[in-house]
């Protein structure tokens, strides 16, 4: 797979209900008015964009503890599932635009039916691995990645619209990148499973660069594996991306969050890739809103070859005098 001409496709996933915050439903549109398609055109990519997927609110969707709207969370992420699979057979790229991080559960478990070999690269300032009993919040946004791994399977309730759902992930197929804001349930599962994380303390220790070297060594060294980048834009610092849920200090500059993007291009293994958390009601003004939604596009652009470095076409001659 070359850096150039991926078939791509993109699923719209306007979903709203693994958290409390109304508006980042409103994501795929603003990243889609921001003509994210156009310009992976103009990069040289075919593009299938399969519009947004509809949700509905399932009813009689009782709070099972503190875990809210299960139901209605579980039958979105079995649709979402479908159609990422979908878009692999096709043999495309898939790109999911979000909605929030709930909407990895169906994202990942889609692309592992497809591609069971995959590997999962997790850039967000939380982990997103509480366990519906770790959760302080009860909100699914902040759990996702535990529904998947194998290793907290027996940890995992059993939760109605969730019996779909079997772990598709080890916990050594995982790297976190930009961490800074986590629960101690949370810290305690990464620690006690060995998961690989580059909190922004490793980032300031090491430089962004060797974080993506170890990262990708750690997934990759014992042979090539279909990458899944989930992309939450709160990874990045909030003074470039404000308009999301729950912004965190200290994140990554807008250098560093395209770099993490370039890395994955590098790779030549991007599989799929979740673009999440983007909030336009949580912008205080309309540039907040348009720097968020332009770094999530350019997070994309660069993932699909976009370089800093310049580009010219292989048939390019220089005009003569
Ligand atoms: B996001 C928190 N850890 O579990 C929780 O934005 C925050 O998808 C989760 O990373 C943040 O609710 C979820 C407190
Ligand atoms: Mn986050
Ligand atoms: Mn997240
Ligand atoms: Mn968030």
């Amino acid at each position: 797979q070359s850096r150039f001409y991926h078939p791509i496709g993109i699923v719209g996933a306007p979903f709203a209900r693994g958290q409390r915050k109304d508006g980042v439903e409103k994501g795929p549109d603003y990243i889609r008015r921001a003509r994210l398609v156009a310009k992976l055109g103009a990069q040289g990519h075919q593009v299938k964009d399969y519009g947004d997927l509809k949700f509905e609110d399932v009813p009689n969707d009782e709070p099972l503890g503190r875990v809210k709207m299960p139901k209605t969370v579980g039958s979105a992420n079995k649709q979402l599932a479908d159609a990422v699979k979908t878009v692999k057979k096709n043999g495309q790229t898939c790109v999911v635009l979000g909605g929030d991080h709930s909407l990895a559960i169906g994202s990942i478990y889609g692309h592992a039916a497809a591609r069971p070999d995959l590997c999962v690269v997790w850039v967000d300032a939380h982990a997103d691995i509480n366990t519906p009993l770790t959760s302080p919040t009860g909100n699914f946004h902040g759990q996702p990645v535990s529904y998947l791994l194998r290793e907290l399977h027996s940890k995992i309730p059993v939760i109605p619209g969730f019996s779909w759902i079997k772990p598709c992930l080890s916990a050594q197929d995982i790297v976190y990148i930009g961490l800074r804001d986590l629960d101690p349930g949370e810290h305690y599962i990464i620690k006690h499973l060995g998961i690989k994380a580059f909190s922004m303390t490793e980032v300031d220790r090491l430089g962004i660069g060797r974080v993506m070297e170890e990262a990708c060594d750690h997934l990759l060294s014992k042979g090539k594996r279909p990458i899944h980048l989930s992309y939450d834009i709160d990874a990045i610092d909030p003074s470039v991306s404000p308009a999301t849920g729950t912004p965190v200090k200290g994140g990554l500059t807008y250098r560093e969050s395209v770099y993490v993007a370039e890395e994955i291009c590098r790779t030549g293994l991007l599989s799929a890739l979740d673009v999440v958390e983007v909030n336009p009601d949580r912008g205080k003004t309309e540039e907040e809103v348009s720097s968020t939604v332009s770094a999530a596009v350019d997070v994309v652009l660069s993932c699909f070859g976009q370089l800093r470095e310049g580009f010219h076409p292989s048939n390019y001659q220089l005009p003569e005098p």
